[in-house]
């Protein structure tokens, strides 16, 4: 195989030795560059929610490369980035009418924390200079992102980050929540490990903190009931920032638009990638409260924010994201989890004896089932599932021991005991 590639995230000596390749996609599946049909448990990586190739966005992107491939937003416009914007806040909660694009999850977060930061300095308060993360948390890569990120393997390698950055403990607590359908029952009072770096810092330095409303990459963790409420309230307490990193839970994960609107908590400024664009063009968008931007219109006039890429509303991304919107508005699937939240639920919770299991977790279509790590060599049972599953046609994901599943929101009942059933079969020749 061809060797010039440095893969993402993936073993690469490993990966060349047995290949993985996926050559043609459309609406719930895959097909392998032998033609082997693979059902898609994951939406790509938690992105293409509208399922694969769907023609109108295929035709939207089609239409705009060649009607204007490239136009600048530096101090120059297109109509279409201003358009999708507008159709953006219009899906947002209530009073987040401002977004600011980005290319990505990672490129979300960092600009999210730049806003937060540039906001206190705009207000006089440039003394909150301090980030908190939370342990387990898992927001992109950029250096930003890495730093208030919490999962070991994605920090080690990478010196000290951004300065001033600290984390809560995080919200697994297996002894108590096993098992549980939806939130957990406890574990609230662990949002008040934020008041424990309020009395170590100071609250007055501080200026943001960042947590996924359900935690995706670090093996789906699912916030106890009235955790999010009780962060919410310490950081309005304090004058603290709230970023929520949607970028897995936005446009339909979890039953409404954004996992705010689910868990009925709102941010102060929230991420979104991913699904914006249902996976085919690369971008992310910023969504702040208006009276953020409000605030960076306050200043002298001229440019209010240094910062922007140079593909920030990047046409076809444009183009894809207004026909993700419609497409997603047309057949209902920002809710669409909701009503299919029992039978997924129920089907991941059957998984409860089957072999290895020690938890399964489940919010809206994502579900994560923990399984029990082989004496001396951890991770190693969830990658053999993943292989597995991929031999017997189905695609999901394993960080670790914890299987994750998260498909596109078109899924049909069948689909669901299709893919659940396939993890069963797979663990029982799981050694
Ligand atoms: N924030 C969150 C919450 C994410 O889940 C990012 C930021 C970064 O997005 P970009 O677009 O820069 O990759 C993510 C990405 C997995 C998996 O299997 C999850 C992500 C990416 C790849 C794999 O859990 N999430």
């Amino acid at each position: 195989m061809q060797s010039a590639f440095w893969m993402p995230f993936t073993a690469n000596r490993q990966f060349r030795k047995a290949p993985r390749l996926l050559a043609r996609a459309e609406g719930m599946h895959y097909w392998t560059a032998e033609g082997r049909q693979v059902l898609d448990g994951v939406a790509g990586l938690w992105c293409v929610n509208a399922g694969h190739c769907r023609p109108k966005i295929v035709e939207a992107v089609k239409r705009q490369v060649a009607t204007m491939d490239f136009a600048p937003t530096f101090q120059m416009g297109h109509p279409i980035a201003f358009e999708f914007a507008e159709r953006l806040a219009r899906i947002a909660p209530q009073g987040f009418s401002r977004v600011f694009f980005t290319n990505s999850g990672s490129e979300s977060v960092d600009t999210a924390l730049k806003i937060a930061l540039a906001y206190h300095r705009a207000k006089g308060e440039g003394q909150r200079f301090r980030l908190i993360g939370r342990e387990r948390g898992y927001h992109g890569v950029n250096f930003g992102g890495t730093s208030v990120g919490g999962i070991l393997a994605n920090r080690k390698s990478f010196g000290p980050g951004v300065a001033g950055v600290d984390h809560i403990r995080h919200t697994h607590d297996p002894a108590r929540n096993a098992f549980s359908r939806g939130q957990p029952a406890h574990g609230a009072e662990f949002a008040d490990d934020l008041e424990r770096l309020c009395a170590l810092h100071d609250p007055s330095t501080i200026a943001a903190v960042i947590v996924e409303p359900v935690a995706g990459s670090a093996g789906v963790l699912v916030p106890p009931k009235g955790y999010l409420e009780r962060l919410r309230e310490i950081c309005t307490r304090h004058g603290i920032l709230l970023i929520f990193d949607e970028v897995i839970t936005g446009f339909g994960r979890l039953g409404k638009a954004f996992g705010s609107q689910h868990f009925g908590v709102m941010p102060d400024v929230f991420t979104s990638a991913k699904g914006i664009t249902n996976g085919t063009v690369p971008m992310g968008a910023v969504f702040v409260k208006d009276a953020i931007y409000d605030a960076f219109m306050q200043g002298p006039d001229g440019i209010e924010l240094f910062h922007g890429y140079t593909y920030s509303g990047h046409p076809l991304a444009c183009a894809a994201g207004i026909a993700t919107l419609d497409t997603y508005e047309e057949e209902g699937l920002l809710t669409r989890a909701a009503s299919l939240d029992r039978t997924w639920e129920d089907a991941a919770h059957a998984l409860r004896d089957a072999r290895h299991v020690i938890d399964i977790r489940n919010c809206g279509l994502v579900a994560g089932i923990e399984l029990e790590p082989r004496p001396g060599a951890p991770g190693a049972r969830g990658h053999e599932a993943f292989l597995k599953a991929f031999e017997a046609g189905v695609l999901i994901r394993a960080t670790r021991d914890i299987l994750a599943l998260s498909p596109p929101l078109i899924i049909e009942k069948a689909q669901i005991a299709r893919l659940f059933g396939c993890v069963r079969e797979v663990l029982k020749a799981v050694e």
